[in-house]
């Protein structure tokens, strides 16, 4: 797929109109939808990936791609290798064997799978071979700069969102050291550390110098916005973010609650910040298999519509990851002008469930969502991921405009460019004030 620069939507005057209407026939839709997909230079709403200056945080390379813990998953169902053997090999071996279960021994079908096939192909690296050496050479050769660029170029996006924990020992130890921006990757200042119950960040905070104490307390609840206050200064930050369970309640009584409403909100609405909740994680159902082992549950979305309703100064980035509440997420949306519903976050990027989920969004939100985001944490599985978003959504972006135009509004290129941009870029941009 070859990428030309972003058109703007320059063909479109300030009231909106069209002026250069050059409306198309309901057979040139498929092929105008495709191309301009294949032009629109995409934003990455939420990776896990890092520039180089992050050092070893950011991944790439073969042997990081096939250690992915959705392969993972995979390969512990079709290999009688036990979890525990499994993680006692260096990362190599595991990548080895990773390679000889799922793509030696059996065929690559499964969406991650493919994503491997794809990676290497885009490289024109052999896709059939018994082992990785001709992988392992052609990544070992590249410089990481060049590489980036290349991928990104291949991947038809601009700029990547990363997650920044400033409670992760080896990330803060960069950013204290005062690392260099890079316009291509916006920094997130994630929260999970703080915001889920499970976890302990107290001796840690403590550390960083602020007077906190588990029972978030008046004091505790002041040196947490203390806390976002500096670290606001330090990354500038597009939003905040927190993943959270499927029993995730929202008012609760609870520290974390405190927090949540106390420190986090209005922290968000003094900067000026969205703030990103994924919800339905169920954690650790398999300890065995580590972040292979994370699980999916129905959340209770009444929690959202408390805080879209009683923070409308708020505004939320929300993704939820169980298939169930994907309805209800739009139906809010349709209440709720403070929240983007955005991504179909990992056990929902599947084509069968991003079609269903993107053309239920359009049916009921228009173009006033974010479709996707690749929550790549591999540098290029932006490659397959991005590749696989366009395929999946050319056929249903096609199929709305078929529908307007048999209902009597025929449709401009120019406005599917608009609308592309809108998905894919302008929606986040506006969202968070860029
Ligand atoms: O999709 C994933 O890779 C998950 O493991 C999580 O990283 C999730 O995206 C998250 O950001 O919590
Ligand atoms: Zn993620």
């Amino acid at each position: 797929m070859v990428i030309r620069a972003a058109t703007s939507s320059r063909e479109i005057n300030s009231s909106g109109k069209i002026d250069t209407a050059e409306k198309l026939t309901a057979e040139q839709i498929p092929r105008a939808v495709e191309d301009t997909l294949a032009a629109t230079q995409f934003i990455d709403i939420h990776t896990h990936l890092y520039p180089p200056s992050f050092g070893k945080i950011g991944l790439w390379g073969i042997d990081e791609l096939l250690t992915y813990h959705y392969l993972e998953a995979e390969f512990f169902r079709h290999s009688d290798v036990k979890p525990e053997q499994y993680w006692s090999l260096p990362k190599r071996d595991q990548a080895d064997a990773i390679w000889r279960a799922l793509f030696v021994e059996n065929t690559p079908i499964s969406e991650a799978s493919r994503g491997i096939i794809a990676v290497l192909q885009a490289f024109e690296l052999p896709t059939d071979r018994p082992d990785l050496s001709e992988a392992r050479e052609f990544f070992a050769e590249q410089s990481l700069e060049g590489h980036i660029k290349r991928v990104l170029q291949l991947a038809g996006v601009t700029t990547v969102v990363m997650t920044n924990d400033p409670l992760d020992p080896d990330e803060m130890q960069v950013w204290m050291n005062g690392v260099q921006n890079d316009a291509q990757y916006q920094p997130v200042l994630r929260l999970d550390r703080i915001l889920r119950e499970e976890s302990d960040p107290w001796p840690q905070l403590v550390g960083q110098g602020y007077n906190v104490d588990r029972r978030a307390s008046p004091v505790c609840v002041k040196e947490i916005r203390r806390f976002l206050s500096d670290w606001h200064r330090r990354m500038r930050p597009v939003y905040m973010a927190v993943s959270l369970s499927d029993t995730f309640q929202f008012p609760e009584d609870t520290a974390q609650g405190r927090l949540l409403r106390e420190a986090v909100l209005p922290s968000c609405r003094e900067f000026d910040l969205p703030l990103s909740l994924m919800i339905g994680v169920r954690r650790q159902v398999n300890p065995r298999i580590r972040l292979a082992g994370d699980a999916v549950g129905r959340a209770d979305l009444r929690s959202l519509e408390r805080l879209c309703r009683d923070f409308p100064e708020n505004r939320f980035l929300v993704s939820v990851l169980s298939r169930e509440n994907q309805h209800e997420l739009c139906v809010y949306a349709r209440k709720f002008s403070n929240l983007m519903p955005f991504g179909c976050w990992w056990f929902l990027n599947n084509p069968s469930i991003v079609e269903e989920i993107t053309r239920e969004r359009i049916e009921m939100l228009g173009t006033s969502f974010i479709p996707q985001h690749s929550d790549a944490r591999i540098l290029e599985q932006l490659i397959y991921k991005w590749r696989n978003t366009r395929r999946t959504l050319a056929p249903i972006l096609a199929e709305s405009y078929r529908l307007a135009c048999e209902d009597g509004r025929s449709i401009a290129r120019q406005e599917i460019d608009r609308d592309v941009q809108r998905l894919f870029r302008s929606n986040f941009e506006k969202w968070t004030r860029h």
